[in-house]
């Protein structure tokens, strides 16, 4: 997928503060922060959305959501809480077609979200 911008992160074609890597995800600072602590987990797989998840790539939602468990301790937003956000399609408000979970901490959120 050469144009999807997260997947030139993953490759590192183009530059990112990356906070973890392992085989299957990427972590990095979100470029335009929604809070103290805005980070988005990505597959290295591209995966365009939540709708184009199976079977035999599932496991990386779990991956994802682990990886996103560790990093909340890590940036010390784990014992007030966050929040991990998928957008999924126009009405969901994706704006990135390479599947990403944000995680979001250190400032109290409400909801329901706009
Ligand atoms: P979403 O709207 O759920 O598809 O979220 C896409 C997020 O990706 C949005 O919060 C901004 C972020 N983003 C877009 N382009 C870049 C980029 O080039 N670098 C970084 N670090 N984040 C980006």
């Amino acid at each position: 997928m050469s144009e999807c911008i997260f997947c030139k992160i993953v490759n590192k074609e183009v530059p990112s503060n990356i906070v973890y890597e392992d085989d299957l995800v990427v972590a990095f600072r979100d470029i335009n922060p929604q809070a103290p602590v805005h980070i988005l987990i990505v597959p290295k797989e591209h995966i365009p959305t939540l709708l184009d998840v199976t079977e035999e790539n599932k496991h990386l939602i779990s991956r994802a959501y682990m990886v996103a468990k560790e990093i909340a301790k890590k940036e010390g937003i784990d014992e007030k809480g966050y929040r991990i956000v998928t957008n999924c399609g126009k009405d969901g408000g994706q704006t990135v077609y390479h599947l990403h979970f944000h995680l979001l901490g250190g400032r109290f959120m409400t909801w329901p979200p706009g």
